[in-house]
């Protein structure tokens, strides 16, 4: 071997601060092309996330011979979203390099978190789904689990938001302009998907009806692959993103007539498919492209798990035993009759094992019971694009149907309400039914959501299969979200109890005796007001508003939507604003309220209602009148790299849903752990966390689910009626409706009032605002006493172990998946690091 080359060899691995100081001036100049004077701060970011990357890829490899050598069950997390955010942290941070890459960077003269910041916040995903996804891919790697992503390479992720006058504006979120020097292009995985044509039927050889997709157009899938760092950097699995290519073959048709720039056209649109995000909070169930984005990625995800089993097998009795699909939400639902298909049609597999197949191998989680979000797709737009899987879905709910006849006993209302198709209307695949017929499991996010789906949308369903059902509250991982985003806890946290805790996150109960210890509380304090420190100046940053570090940091971060309630937060503030003008003489405790979350761009009510607090905190934020004791911001653009600034920085996380609405939550558990009291409702896991936590240390207020539905069961009630009886909740509505907030346009906020009061409440804001005002009250109230606020707060972050995504995936592991760790041979005890 060529001696330069082998040097190079050894640099790719070396772990030392001067090992990775070659090796950045190497990839500058050799990869990136340029010399330290004229390098960017991104071109930096490209040097060393690219010399990082080096460092993984012979574990990365090995991980996969590991598994292949094994021939070892995989679990296959299908995902329209992965809301991984950026990687460079990250990976330094699981290979346990951070420092020696500081060090590196600093004898370059260069500061590493100006390269940090230079890399782009990868948005492939919406909220709290698709951030679920990315933590649980950090867990299955980090437990030596054989774990795959596989979803969609989107050009163009969430849209970035900006404020314009105060009103929401979308912006295209271009994060592969610059290359992501994390993805491996893989041109040879390529697979076609096929779309629209005709099915034929045909005597198969031994004279068996079967049937054959004619005529179809094609599209290709190619993979991209980004490697997946477990802590430790033992395990690296794999995340495959699918990007649509043209096919090479063009439409003679087209090309005869002379129409040749016709015929290129058709291929650069089929390219569309993996063009963008869709921003949608609830499914649009119209929108053919968002349908064909679900079969395309995964039809091309179950062509690729089948192309790996066949590797060791020649037939799919072992399908089940080698491979567990977990279906995120009924966005890769379309999978279980593209199984069927590829099974039944490609493969000549008899339907009833097919299905046995099938069933063994999918399983599904539900993450909503909005049934504006539960997918339907119209019957005539599932025949047209895929009109084989229309015929199929068809067989699966006749056999189906027959089946639950017998027992259904003439019950014809259950019986359409089991059935794969809606009748109702214009005729529609319910997504949801597909997906539970078609599993074994089928899973909620938290004991309360889970409770619920087995009490409505899929009553009927539970009543059949009462076994299928199950539980798996939905966690975090605690590298991200506490040793990466929150260096002070951490560093605090393991100077008393070791570093055990950052891969065994029930550790941290041994804080707990901590709680009473004023030294360690000091201590806890001091952390805390490091990160608001860093927060306030990035709000000063993005806002240009001044805010006490001092002051209660009421947080409220999350996507826009009414049943998530940030209006009842609002109308709070109003009412303290008011409050604190009335009662100049009162030792006001002060509070910043802190709201940042996107609204999806159709959504008129939610983008209405970011202009009424971007409103309200113009004229607050400037009256002289309260003394800075209150502030409100709202920070722009909430993603990923926003969050791990926000959540160490809480003091108070805002959890305010409408009980039975929130199907779990898990900005609440990021909240907590980094040691935020919770005001919250008793809905999705705030159940779990309190029970968690303990009652003494969350503030709880408002209507229970149960008492929700018994409320609405009963026909409602008064808002108007509410409001009367209620001054302050009454003069906050009179300043909102007769424009003290918006002067220039006074009528501005009429949809947002007669929603709380002809529209009847839909979410209850006015029904609860009282005991809301009560808590907060109980809330600011214990701010004033320092001590006794910051024991609770170490309660929380010791009591918060469990919410860890090692726990929610383990449980899948052994519940669902079956599936076991896989772990690499000691190598000689030098450790992985
Ligand atoms: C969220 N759903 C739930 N959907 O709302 C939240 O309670 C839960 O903690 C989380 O899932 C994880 O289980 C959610 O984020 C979406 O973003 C969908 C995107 C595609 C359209 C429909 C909503």
């Amino acid at each position: 071997m060529d001696a330069r080359y082998k040097t190079r060899e050894i640099e790719r691995r070396s772990l030392d601060v001067d090992g990775l100081k070659r090796s950045f001036l190497e990839w500058l100049v050799y990869s990136v092309g340029k010399d330290a004077r004229a390098a960017t701060r991104r071109d930096w970011f490209h040097t060393v996330a690219l010399s990082v990357r080096d460092r993984l890829v012979d574990r990365w490899m090995d991980t996969t011979r590991r598994y292949y050598q094994e021939d070892a069950k995989r679990v296959y997390y299908l995902s329209l979203e992965f809301l991984i955010g950026r990687l460079l942290t990250n990976s330094l941070s699981n290979l346990g390099i951070m420092e020696e890459c500081r060090q590196a960077l600093d004898r370059l003269g260069l500061s590493m978190d100006e390269v940090i910041d230079a890399e782009p916040d990868a948005a492939l995903g919406n909220g709290g789904l698709g951030r679920l996804a990315a933590c649980f891919l950090d867990s299955m790697a980090t437990q030596a689990l054989p774990g795959y992503g596989y979803g969609i390479r989107y050009e163009f992720g969430l849209f970035e938001q900006r404020f314009e006058h105060g009103w929401q504006v979308e912006y295209p979120e271009q994060w592969l302009q610059f290359g992501n020097p994390w993805e491996f292009p893989r041109p040879e995985v390529l697979y076609p998907v096929q779309f629209y044509g005709r099915v034929e039927e045909f005597r198969d050889s031994v004279g068996e009806k079967a049937y054959r997709w004619v005529d179809a157009e094609r599209v290709l899938a190619m993979a991209y692959d980004t490697p997946v760092v477990g802590y430790s950097g033992e395990t690296i699995n794999t995340l495959r993103l699918w990007s649509a290519r043209a096919t090479r073959d063009f439409n003679f048709g087209h090309f005869n007539d002379g129409a040749y720039m016709k015929a290129v056209e058709q291929k650069v649109l089929s390219e569309n498919l993996s063009r963008v995000l869709y921003p949608n909070d609830a499914t649009e169930t119209g929108k053919e492209l968002r349908f064909k984005q679900e079969y395309f990625f995964t039809s091309a995800s179950l062509q690729d798990i089948l192309r790996r089993f066949l590797q060791h097998h020649n037939n799919f009795d072992d399908l089940p035993s080698k491979a567990a699909i977990q279906l995120n939400d009924t966005h890769p639902a379309i999978g279980i009759a593209e199984m069927m298909r590829l099974l039944v049609d490609q493969h000549a597999v008899r339907w009833d094992r097919a299905w046995d197949i099938t069933r063994a191998t999918f399983a599904y989680t539900n993450h909503t019971l909005l049934p504006e979000a539960l997918e339907a797709w119209p019957v005539r737009m599932v025949e047209r694009v895929l009109p084989r899987h229309m015929q199929i879905i068809y067989e699966i709910n006749a056999r189906f149907l027959n089946r639950s006849k017998a027992r259904a006993a003439g019950d014809n209302a259950r019986l359409a309400r089991l059935s794969l198709i809606d009748e109702r209307g214009d005729r529609r695949v319910r997504m949801g039914n597909l997906a539970f017929l078609g599993s074994h499991k089928v899973n909620g996010v938290s004991a309360l959501h889970t409770d619920l789906m087995k009490q409505t949308v899929f009553a009927d369903f539970h009543q059949e299969f009462p076994d299928r059902i199950t539980n798996k509250t939905n966690g975090i991982t605690p590298r991200r979200w506490l040793k990466q985003a929150n260096p002070a806890l951490s560093e605090l946290i393991t100077s008393r109890i070791g570093d055990g805790w950052i891969h065994d996150l029930g550790q941290l109960t041994s804080l707990v005796e901590k709680a009473d210890d004023v030294v360690f509380r000091e201590e806890f304090r001091r952390a805390k007001r490091k990160n608001k420190k860093r927060l306030a100046a990035y709000i000063a940053r993005q806002t240009g508003v001044e805010v006490q570090v001092d002051s209660i940091f009421d947080v409220q971060v999350k996507r826009m939507h009414e049943y998530k309630r940030q209006l009842l937060n609002l109308l709070h503030a109003v009412a303290l604003y008011n409050e604190m003008r009335d009662n100049p003489m009162v030792s006001w405790v002060p509070v910043t309220k802190i709201f940042a979350g996107k609204a999806a761009p159709s959504y008129h009510m939610a983008k209405l209602i970011i202009k009424l607090i971007n409103d309200v905190a113009k004229v607050v934020n400037h009256d002289p009148a309260v003394h800075d004791n209150l502030k409100i911001v709202y920070l722009p653009n909430y993603n990923v790299t926003a969050a791990e600034i926000i959540m160490p920085a809480a003091d108070l996380s805002e959890q305010i849903s409408t009980a039975g609405l929130e199907a779990s939550g898990t900005g609440n558990m990021k909240l907590a752990l980094n040691g935020a009291l919770t005001i919250g409702t008793l809905d999705g896991a705030n159940v779990e966390i309190r029970e968690h936590v303990g009652s003494d240390n969350i503030f709880i207020f408002g209507l229970t689910a149960e008492e929700v539905a018994d409320l609405k069961a009963g026909g409602g009630f008064n808002p108007r009626e509410v409001i009367a009886s209620n001054p302050s909740l009454k003069r906050a509505l009179d300043m909102i409706s007769t424009g003290v907030f918006s002067p220039e346009d006074p009528n501005r906020y009429h949809p947002i009032l007669q929603a709380l009061t002809d529209g009847g409440d839909h979410f209850l804001v006015t029904a609860d605002f009282a005991d809301y005002c009560r808590a907060q009250e109980a809330a600011m109230e214990l701010y004033r006493d320092p001590e006794e606020w910051t024991r609770k707060a170490i309660l929380n972050t010791a009591n918060m172990g469990w919410f860890s995504s090692d726990r929610t995936v383990n449980e899948y592991a052994q519940e669902i998946w079956e599936v076991k760790p896989v772990r690499a041979v000691d190598d000689g005890g030098e450790g992985f690091r």
